[in-house]
């Protein structure tokens, strides 16, 4: 098992989707082991987007993350990195795939829904930023073997 960070931008809350979302990653058999509402500040927004910080589209990625409340999750799956970037879909909304999230859900890069982890470090870094130890359950699974 591994975790992943996942968080889902002000629009998705915008539009009345966190709810349909969370859905899809739950049918798909993730386990969600943290979970909250987060009213980002420009400080946590550069901290969490910091390799971007030389990029044309930073100011107004932490301007639109920190434009009203996200929600912010940890999730557990086997390979649970590689696993949500594909439910994710690419980047850009014009190459995510339909059937991925941002595939489903989205237009523009900028507004592309949804953040997850690109690797088991950057998931370990972010998990550690958005999320204090008490604030994950590692509950028992009665579905294990479901999946
Ligand atoms: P991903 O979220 O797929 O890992 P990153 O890490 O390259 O993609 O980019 C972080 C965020 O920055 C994206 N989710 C998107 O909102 C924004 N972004 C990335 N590339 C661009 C771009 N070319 N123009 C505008 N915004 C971008």
């Amino acid at each position: 098992m591994s975790r992943c960070f996942t968080m889902l931008k002000p629009g998705v809350v915008n539009r009345r989707l966190v709810g349909e979302v969370i859905s899809r990653l739950e049918k798909k058999g993730f386990k969600l082991v943290g979970l909250k509402m987060v009213h980002v500040s420009k400080e946590l927004a550069n901290e969490h987007y910091a390799e971007h910080s030389d990029k044309p589209f930073f100011s107004g990625l932490v301007d639109y993350i920190t434009s009203g409340p996200v929600v912010a999750m940890v999730w557990e799956a086997d390979d649970c990195v590689a696993l949500m970037r594909k439910m994710c879909g690419a980047t850009k909304p014009s190459e995510a795939v339909p059937g991925t999230l941002r595939g489903d859900y989205c237009i523009h890069t900028e507004r592309n829904i949804i953040h997850s982890s690109d690797s088991d470090e950057s998931a370990e870094r972010e998990i550690n930023l958005w999320f204090k130890k008490g604030e994950l359950y590692n509950w028992k699974d009665c579905e294990d073997d479901c999946f």
